[in-house]
């Protein structure tokens, strides 16, 4: 079998970045270890910056977005229950689009016309710095697929990167000492807009899915187990760190999933290997406080598609070569972002009451300054 590009991994950017080629006319296959309802039911992001919205209806498949999505033109803040409006339209003139992730991969899932291979196992990639091929199992068979280009979207513990010689990949890395314990339920959401609260108990988020889904985290410790956490220890735990005027506004119900995400900080570079790229998280990950791991995904993507296009209709190799400084300059100030958002909003207790007073100054500033809340909304909106 022979394609023109193999994808491993049928996460949101292998599935946008299969939609993008398949739309130039450039034959893609993508092979997912799991099947397609083990992917939706990952429940993940929940905001998309301007560049995300925009690619998806560059991509045809904004749709839905467009009618059941949310708008937001702001968010708030809240240190110790003092809160902040961070003003995105008013300061900046931009938005983010709440819509989730999951509904995002059924949206591609829904429009891809050509071939993904769910359940395929033991995907192993081969020659990526010469003639490439891929094989993989599927119902006991073994297959193979030759083709001229490899793309790693098989996320952080995919088999793409750890494919790559050791010294030929360098990662920076940060692991923080916690982790966010979410929860999702079928009641209204607690605010019109995202409540992202730091309180010496820990950090919580309010956000949400729809007018009658929210999501809502909690931070907790690293080695926390979901089973230690009830639906009631949850809700009092989320109010207890939130204002009163949020905290009474959260309306509680049986959670309808419950899981805990490990919080880190990771950069793998470079991300072209002769012939196999990597993209979205197989690439760098992100500490969700920034809300950028999905939109980071997408924007590596947007620029791995054009120049895939470029390299099979053009015979131009300009993008390829171009690929991995294009987009680590910007998964770097992402990184940036994100982990300054987590540094300002969470409880590090081996920093002590200095660190607090830090914190508590950051916040201070940032509710003072026009520029600073401007410079917070160009980053959470992606215009940077
Ligand atoms: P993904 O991990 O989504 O997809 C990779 C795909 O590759 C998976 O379907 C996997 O099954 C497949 N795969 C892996 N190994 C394979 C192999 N060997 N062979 C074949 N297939 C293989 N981002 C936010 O912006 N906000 C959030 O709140 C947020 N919460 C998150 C919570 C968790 C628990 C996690 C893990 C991530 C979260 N993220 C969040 C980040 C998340 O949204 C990612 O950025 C996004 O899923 C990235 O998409 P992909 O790069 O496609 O990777
Ligand atoms: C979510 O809705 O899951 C979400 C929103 C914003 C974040 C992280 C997660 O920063």
């Amino acid at each position: 079998m022979r394609h023109q590009v193999v994808i491993i991994g049928a996460g949101p950017a292998g599935l946008m970045l299969g939609r993008l080629l398949e739309r130039a006319g450039v034959d893609a296959v993508i092979l997912e270890q799991r099947s397609a309802d083990y992917v939706l039911g990952r429940i993940r992001a929940g905001v998309l910056e301007q560049g995300t919205v925009d690619l998806l209806r560059r991509a045809g498949v904004g749709a839905r977005m467009d009618a059941e999505g949310h708008a937001h033109a702001g968010c708030r803040l809240e240190f110790d229950g003092d809160a902040l409006r961070v003003d995105f339209q008013a300061l900046i003139g931009q938005q983010v689009m709440v819509y989730g992730q999951t509904e995002v991969t059924r949206d591609l899932m829904a429009a891809r016309e050509g071939l993904t291979v769910y359940g395929a196992e033991d995907v192993a990639i081969h020659d990526f710095d010469g003639k490439p091929w891929v094989t993989y199992r599927k119902d006991g068979q073994t297959h193979r697929i030759d083709c001229d280009y490899i793309a790693g979207c098989d996320g952080f513990h995919g088999v793409c990167r750890a494919s790559v010689p050791q010294d030929a990949i360098k990662t920076f890395e940060r692991v923080y000492p916690f982790g966010w314990l979410g929860v999702l339920v079928d009641q209204p959401p607690a605010a019109p807009e995202l409540v992202y609260a730091h309180h010496a108990r820990g950090f919580a988020l309010c956000s949400q899915r729809s007018s009658t889904r929210s999501r809502y985290y909690v931070q907790v410790g690293a080695d926390e187990k979901v089973a230690d956490w009830s639906d009631d220890r949850f809700w009092d735990e989320l109010r207890a760190r939130l204002s009163p005027e949020v905290a009474q506004a959260v309306r509680t119900g049986a959670s309808i999933e419950k899981s805990i995400a490990p919080l880190r900080s990771f950069v793998a570079e470079p991300l072209r290997f002769g012939r196999l790229f990597l993209a979205g998280d197989a690439a760098h990950i992100v500490p969700p406080t920034g809300a950028k791991g999905l939109n980071l995904a997408m924007s590596d993507v947007a620029v791995l598609a054009d120049a895939l296009i470029e390299a099979v209709v053009e015979a131009s190799d300009a993008g390829i070569d171009a690929y991995s400084s294009t987009v680590l300059a910007r998964i770097w100030k992402a990184e940036r972002f994100s982990w300054w958002m987590t540094n300002l909003l969470h409880v590090f207790p081996e920093t002590g009451d200095f660190g607090r007073r830090i914190q508590r100054a950051e916040f201070d500033y940032l509710a003072g300054s026009r520029l600073a809340q401007a410079s917070l909304a160009e980053n959470y909106t992606g215009a940077f």
